[in-house]
């Protein structure tokens, strides 16, 4: 008898994990995952915060902290300094008490959360995300219940951004759409508007009464601050309008697998905001019920400690650091190599990646004779790389360029 699922086709790996599942395949000692955005040490070496491990060893050893379940909506420790951390301890929203916070499954978790609330509740069922951006966000919405639209956000031939293709876009939006952007550090292509940029798109939205809905991924990988990284965010919550927030602490406290994030709805009201998270219960409670305790709990000491704070964003700054060290590096070698191309735009671009302009071909090039993995978009992680591995990948990109069209 044939299986019932006899006709379920293959899926295809997903174009960013994949690459780790391709890569995991290779036998090859010179093999280099750039893939998937994970921090690596100047070892190669995935690591855990020293301040994480401390938190850690507190919850173990004190005995009033349990593993029952928590509220729906998370603990209320972790979204109250979460939301803190995101729009700062004097914001207006976070005093006057007209934010609804859930803690979510990490970044995801938290955009998908949002995304069903809204079409629960919101008129318009119309998301804007840039092009390109983050190759699951369509994925996400789409899962979500909204209908996905792009607007202009990159220009290739500058390798900058296209601001007055995405004022065009966005002031031909339909009216109410949602609109998402980056926090900070955009994902792929490390392109983030000035604050004068910022600020031009902050008048349109509120006058075109869009909703603004920030995917924070990366608060303090971009500078190595973590106010500097929110200034995005709190230049929309300034003017008194209401805006989602998808916060996720995978990369800046290193807790990817722990899937510790939060979704926050700031609304102009207290009583509406109490509505509001009434209703995102009602979300969560049928999905997963109620989120995991311990990465939050790891999180909200940290927060909650003056020392431990100051040794995460010392750690942290750390982390942002030697990634711009990598860019430099990277620079420097292609340079000494005299690789054909302007390469500038490696020291220019902000956060995790690189969006290198290689194409599919070179990137699957440099797969195949160099075992170097990244998604065939051409994005680098170069939080995956190390001064030890810069001049093989140097090597790779330059014979890629000179060799495949
Ligand atoms: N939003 C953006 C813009 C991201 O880049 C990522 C992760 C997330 C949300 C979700 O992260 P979280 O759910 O783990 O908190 N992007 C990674 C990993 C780092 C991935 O694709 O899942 C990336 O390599 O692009």
């Amino acid at each position: 008898m044939d299986s019932v699922f006899a006709n379920v086709v293959q899926a295809p790996e997903d174009p960013i994990l994949g690459v780790t599942v391709a890569y995991n395949k290779d036998p090859s000692p010179a093999k280099l995952n750039l893939g998937v955005g994970a921090y690596r040490t100047e070892e190669g070496k995935p690591i855990v915060l020293n301040v994480v491990r401390k938190a850690e060893q507190l919850l173990v050893n004190d005995p009033s902290h349990l593993k029952e379940y928590l509220p729906i909506l998370g603990l209320a420790d972790f979204n109250k300094l979460t939301a803190k951390l995101i729009l700062g301890a004097d914001s207006p929203a976070v005093l006057e008490n007209r934010i609804a916070t859930a803690q979510c499954l990490s970044g995801t978790g938290s955009l998908r959360v949002g995304s069903e609330f809204l079409a629960r509740h919101y008129h318009q069922h119309t998301i804007y995300i840039p092009q390109p951006t983050w190759g699951n966000h369509p994925k996400v919405f789409t899962s979500g219940g909204l209908n996905v639209k792009s607007y202009r956000y990159y220009d290739p031939t500058t390798r900058g951004l296209d601001l007055q293709g995405l004022l065009e876009d966005l002031n031909a939006a339909d009216a109410g759409s949602v609109v998402l952007f980056h926090a900070c550090a955009h994902n792929p292509t490390g392109v983030d508007p000035t604050p004068e940029q910022w600020e031009q798109i902050r008048q349109l939205v509120r006058s075109k009464g869009l909703l603004p809905f920030f995917d924070s991924a990366y608060q303090g990988f971009a500078s190595g601050s973590l106010d500097e990284d929110a200034q995005s965010v709190r230049m929309f919550v300034a003017d008194g309008g209401e805006c989602f927030i998808a916060q996720s602490y995978a990369k800046n406290m290193g807790l990817y697998g722990e899937r510790v994030g939060a979704l926050s709805i700031v609304c102009k009201a207290a009583d509406v905001a109490s509505r509001v998270e009434s209703q995102l219960k009602l979300v969560v409670r049928p999905m997963y019920s109620n989120p995991p305790i311990h990465g939050a709990s790891i999180v909200a000491k940290v927060l909650k400690d003056k020392d431990l704070y100051d040794e995460w964003t010392a750690e942290l700054k750390g982390m942002a650091d030697r990634i711009i060290s990598m860019r430099q590096q990277l620079f420097d070698a292609l340079t000494a190599r005299g690789t054909p191309g302007d390469w500038s735009h490696i020291i220019k671009q902000i956060g995790m990646f690189t969006f290198t302009g290689l194409n599919a071909e070179q990137v699957s090039f440099m797969r195949n004779e160099y075992h170097i993995y990244m998604t065939s978009d051409g994005r680098i992680s170069m939080a995956g790389l190390s001064s030890r591995t810069v001049p093989h990948l140097a090597d790779a990109i330059h014979a890629a360029v000179t060799r495949v069209a």
